[in-house]
């Protein structure tokens, strides 16, 4: 027995060095970044991580070809806190303002800030973001959409943009390529409010007879493309895009960019508008899951991703990239139209095994698709170590053999080793989960354990395959999440000693204004 255990070691000795030095950080080699960001995808809407309802192949070979993770989170259930921290890799929570940002909002990350961006532009990369910010744009007085639009993602580390600038609910929807709407004619100016602009402008009450796709709540403002959206606007006419077309100029602009900057080492960030509301995915989309709109959306996420694939092969750079895919915040299904979601969902389970979605705590509100691959150095295989969006920093800045700047990235941890699949990599001890932001909810994972605070006692989206609802909870619950990861049976009764040492943790986090 002791020769045989013995003789496992050795060999596993032997494949762990092996696996090292086929690594990039022992081989000094740096690799170009994408980051793949879904918008609202759920950990089971992706059949790698079990979904039988729907089929995501593209998506399955970038997971079979790298480390699925089943502990991978993003740092917030909703959008902006999470891409916020995800950039400045450290929690939205301790910024003011880093809600979900309305359509005129101003630059939520101020320039000169240091982000995943500016960290790897300094280290020699060169820097590109496509697809939806929704992190403001602009000075104190918003987006002045018929000038400059800045400071963006230029004025923090990014060399060059194309954007949804807002999200594809909210006004307006047109692209914003660097500094300027793109397409903006002069003499059709684009005027932005949250008003109405005069009694006559058609909107999704006065002219809901008209829609493509009805709204159930909100999104009862401008109309566009059959579409009521969030906010008002006019002008600005030929600007203006289909939504079914996003995906593909997403593609297109990525494939430029990589194309561009295929001799030097690069960071590009796509950040898909999908699966996010209204769901109007391309006509070649449209009716082919059997899930409705939300489904047809999915599939064109994985589109997206095997796109991308298909370009790195193409240019030969899939051996040079590192390729992570997650979700900006957990599934939802109505968000405002009535898009069948519910009504379509059958044996779906968009959060897989975890309770609830966007907005929530629970698990299924952070918990989501995470999935790396760099061909030819990272072993194909599945994880269970803790890892988050709010560790790119970090991590990038090591893989790029940079330091991180003082004073910057105040929540990320270096995880290169975990993200690589490191058989021995850890990943975090503990992981602060919030809401949207400013209503005292945190999710707290420390190992197997869970605890859930609300100063508010109430909890949204708790069963993703019902209508938003809020739930009323008590202040503080704990979940073993090993023996119950559907966070069902709250035990803080049967342990008041490890619900007071993470209450106490939890508290130093956010009152010690940094984690790191
Ligand atoms: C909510 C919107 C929702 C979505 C969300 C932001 C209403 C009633 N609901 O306020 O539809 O837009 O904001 O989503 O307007 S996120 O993924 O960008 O955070
Ligand atoms: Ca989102």
């Amino acid at each position: 027995n002791t020769l045989l255990i013995t003789a496992a070691c050795l060999l596993q000795g032997c494949v762990l060095s092996s696996l090292h030095a086929a690594s990039g950080e022992s081989s000094g080699e740096r690799p170009n970044i994408v980051v793949i960001m879904a918008d609202d995808l759920g950990y089971g809407d992706v059949s790698c991580n079990g979904a039988t309802e729907i089929s995501t192949p593209h998506i399955d070979r970038l997971a079979s070809e790298g480390v699925r993770f089943t502990s991978g989170y993003c740092s917030a259930s909703t959008c902006t806190p999470t891409r916020y921290s995800m950039l400045t890799g450290t929690y939205a929570f301790r910024k003011p303002g880093t809600g979900i940002a309305p359509p005129t909002a101003p630059a939520i990350i101020k320039p000169d800030t240091e982000t995943v961006a500016s960290i790897l532009k300094d280290a020699g990369y060169a820097t590109g973001v496509v697809g939806k910010w929704h992190l403001g744009l602009g000075g104190e007085d918003g987006p002045q959409w018929n000038d400059e639009l800045k400071p963006g993602p230029l004025e923090i580390g990014f060399d060059s943009c194309f954007l949804l600038p807002t999200t594809n609910d909210r006004v307006p929807q047109v692209y914003v390529q660097n500094h300027r709407v793109l397409n903006l004619d002069p003499a059709d100016p684009l005027w932005v409010g949250n008003k109405s602009p005069s009694p006559e402008h058609p909107n999704g009450i006065t002219n809901r007879s008209s829609l493509k796709l009805d709204w159930s709540h909100g999104h009862n403002h401008t109309i566009h493309n059959g579409i009521s959206r969030i906010g008002y606007y006019t002008g600005g006419h030929a600007a203006r895009f289909r939504d079914e077309d996003l995906a593909d100029k997403w593609i297109e602009k990525s494939n430029e960019f990589i194309e561009q900057h295929r001799d030097e080492p690069f960071f590009l960030f796509f950040s898909s508008h999908d699966i996010h509301v209204p769901r109007m995915p391309h006509e070649r989309f449209q009716g082919k899951s059997k899930l409705g709109l939300r489904g047809d959306s999915i599939l064109e996420f994985d589109w997206c991703v095997g796109e991308l694939m298909d370009t790195l092969d193409r240019l030969n750079l899939a051996e040079k990239t590192l390729v992570v895919l997650c979700s900006d915040n957990g599934p939802v299904l109505d968000d405002g139209y009535k898009d069948e979601a519910v009504e379509k969902i059958g044996k779906h389970r968009a959060g897989g095994v975890f309770t609830g979605g966007k907005y929530s705590v629970y698990e299924g509100g952070t918990r989501t698709p995470f999935i790396t691959r760099w061909k030819g150095h990272i072993q194909p295989g599945v994880s269970d170590a803790i890892v988050c969006t709010i560790d790119f920093a970090a991590s990038f800045a090591a893989l790029a053999g940079t330091a991180l700047p003082e004073g910057a990235s105040l929540d990320s941890m270096d995880l290169s080793d975990a993200i690589l699949g490191g058989p021995y990599a850890k990943g975090r001890d503990s992981l602060v989960q919030q809401d949207n932001g400013g209503s005292g909810t945190f999710g707290f994972r420390s190992g197997k354990w869970k605890l859930h605070r609300y100063d508010r006692k109430r909890a949204r989206n708790v069963v993703v395959e019902q209508k938003l609802t809020n739930t009323p909870v008590p202040q503080f619950m704990l979940f073993d999440l090993e023996a119950d990861p559907a966070e069902q049976h709250n035990v803080i009764a049967e342990h008041p000693d490890v619900a007071k040492k993470m209450k106490a943790e939890l508290t130093a986090i956010i009152e010690n204004g940094r984690s790191r």
